[in-house]
């Protein structure tokens, strides 16, 4: 079986994005019976959700994970629900939306179909504090959940997925003020402890 594991590159005023480098981690690895395919996307309106679409159709995973950095969460984030709307700040492109739906015809949102409650316990039996968000937010990484949800939904795939918002690293936290950090190695750990989950 294959889990597609997606983070992000850099963005906005982050010069390190540590979704980047848990893929990197992780990539290659078979953790709960699933062999791991790591890619990192763009953060970019036009491009993120499409890129991410072209990964899944050529690797043709069982379950999608995509990581998103939320630096100011103190805690690894699963997401709920991913919502019909982008807007926010500009994109690396410099592109910015406001009120602007992801799919016209589509619906409000998408639930995720990843186990995200035993994701949770399954971080916090190993000692590293996750709770469920309620909100990915409007900005890319709400745009990569929701197009992807929808295009399992118009095609009718047999595949989970999901996103998973995580904190800032050490690294990032040294260089941006007044937001709670975690290590490389315990973020790492977390996800891993989540994907261990699906073999179960
Ligand atoms: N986090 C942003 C986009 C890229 C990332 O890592 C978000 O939460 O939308």
């Amino acid at each position: 079986m294959k889990l597609l594991l997606t983070g992000f590159v850099p963005f906005l005023d982050n010069p390190i994005n540590p979704t980047e480098e848990i893929v990197r981690a992780l990539e290659g690895q078979t953790i709960g019976g699933y062999e791991i395919v790591g890619k990192v996307l763009p953060v970019d309106f036009a491009e993120s959700a499409k890129q991410c679409i072209e990964h899944i159709n050529e690797v043709k995973p069982d379950v999608v994970i995509s990581l998103g950095l939320a630096a100011g969460r103190n805690k690894v984030t699963p997401e709920r629900i991913a919502i019909n709307c982008r807007d926010g700040a500009a994109d690396n492109s410099g592109v910015k939306l406001q009120d602007a739906p992801i799919e016209e015809e589509g619906p409000a949102g998408y639930f995720s179909t990843l186990p995200i409650r035993a994701f949770v316990d399954a971080s916090v039996e190993k000692g590293y504090p996750a709770v469920i968000s309620n909100t990915a937010g409007t900005y890319l990484c709400n745009n990569v959940m929701y197009s992807v949800l929808h295009k399992i939904e118009q095609e009718n795939l047999e595949m989970h997925a999901g996103f998973i918002h995580i904190p800032a690293s050490h690294e990032l936290a040294l260089k941006k003020n007044g937001i709670p950090s975690w290590s490389l190695a315990d973020l790492t750990a977390s996800i891993r402890a989540m994907i261990e989950v699906l073999g179960e």
